[in-house]
């Protein structure tokens, strides 16, 4: 089983950015060999201070599916050659995104009547956005050291919101929900990250994979769609998202890494049976 999760409001807590509560099924994880892939909004810098804490080697996929980073290390350990990669210190990239200056541009030049209406993570200073999200002043500058996308604090009111959509559709961009801003960005998305990442799984590692995604907001919903088994994890902030699969999907009945790990456990133990009637 290869695990595409988000982390803001999935694997991590949407407030405390904790995942305590899931720890003992990630550890149940590793044990099975399952890896976990963090298919997140959050930038490299981000995801590097998490994968220490969590203690994960896997390869990850950055700020919704701009970029998926390998590292050299799991690379080799599979003998995988890394073909059309993009060379960064321990890792290769595969990039689907364009610039974040490529964004800011459109914003500055097709939607100039709209700034008033929102706040960029590029206008923010640390403790601003410290002081929006619940990151450490430490944490908001890892989040605001972007590639490919740029979050905005929407200030405007859900008509406006709509119109803007519209005109930056109309120059090219996309604009997703996360747990707390909408991100201006490419036709990239996590799902289509996670499909080339899962092919290359399937490819390259031993075994007979099946993939699974969880996440909590609007921003997961093209990984839902491509994972063959899908886990809404009941967001703080909104209602469950509209998925248009017609493959079931897993809904935690808690937020966060609490209702992380009950999915985890439940789905971790009908695998097993599953596993346990083929063999009979
Ligand atoms: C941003 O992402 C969350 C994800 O749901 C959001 O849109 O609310 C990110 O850009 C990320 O870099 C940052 O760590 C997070 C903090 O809440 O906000
Ligand atoms: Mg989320």
């Amino acid at each position: 089983l290869a695990v595409f999760t988000d982390l803001d409001g999935t694997l991590l807590d949407h407030y405390s950015y904790e995942f305590q509560p899931a720890k003992v099924s990630v550890f149940l994880c590793y044990e099975l060999g399952f890896p976990i892939i963090p298919c997140t909004s959050k930038t490299f810098k981000e995801i590097i201070a998490i994968r220490t804490q969590l203690g994960l080697g896997t390869p990850f996929i950055v700020e919704n599916g701009a970029a998926v980073f390998l590292p050299k290390k799991w690379l080799k350990e599979y003998l995988i050659v890394p073909v059309g990669l993009v060379e960064f210190g321990e890792f290769y990239i595969k990039e689907f995104g364009q610039p974040r200056s490529f964004w800011l541009n459109q914003l500055k030049q097709y939607a100039n009547d709209f700034a008033h209406l929102y706040k960029g993570f590029a206008q923010m200073t640390n403790s601003e956005l410290a002081e929006l999200t619940g990151l450490s002043e430490k944490d908001a500058e890892k989040a605001k050291l972007r590639h490919y996308s740029e979050p905005l604090h929407w200030l405007g009111d859900a008509c406006q919101k709509k119109a803007f959509i519209k005109r930056m559709r109309e120059n090219g961009a996309t604009i997703i929900e996360g747990g707390r801003f909408l991100h201006v960005c490419g036709d990239e998305s996590k799902g289509v990250a996670l499909n080339w990442l899962f092919n290359l799984i399937k490819h390259e590692l031993p075994g007979n994979w099946l993939s699974v995604a969880l996440g909590d907001s609007e921003n997961d919903s093209t990984m839902l769609e491509q994972a063959d088994i899908a886990v809404q994890i009941k967001s703080m902030t909104h209602p469950f998202i509209t998925l248009e699969r017609s493959k079931g999907v897993m809904r935690s009945t808690m937020p966060g890494p609490t209702g992380w790990h009950e999915v985890m456990m439940q789905l971790i133990s009908e695998l097993d049976n599953h596993h346990i009637e083929r063999i009979k």
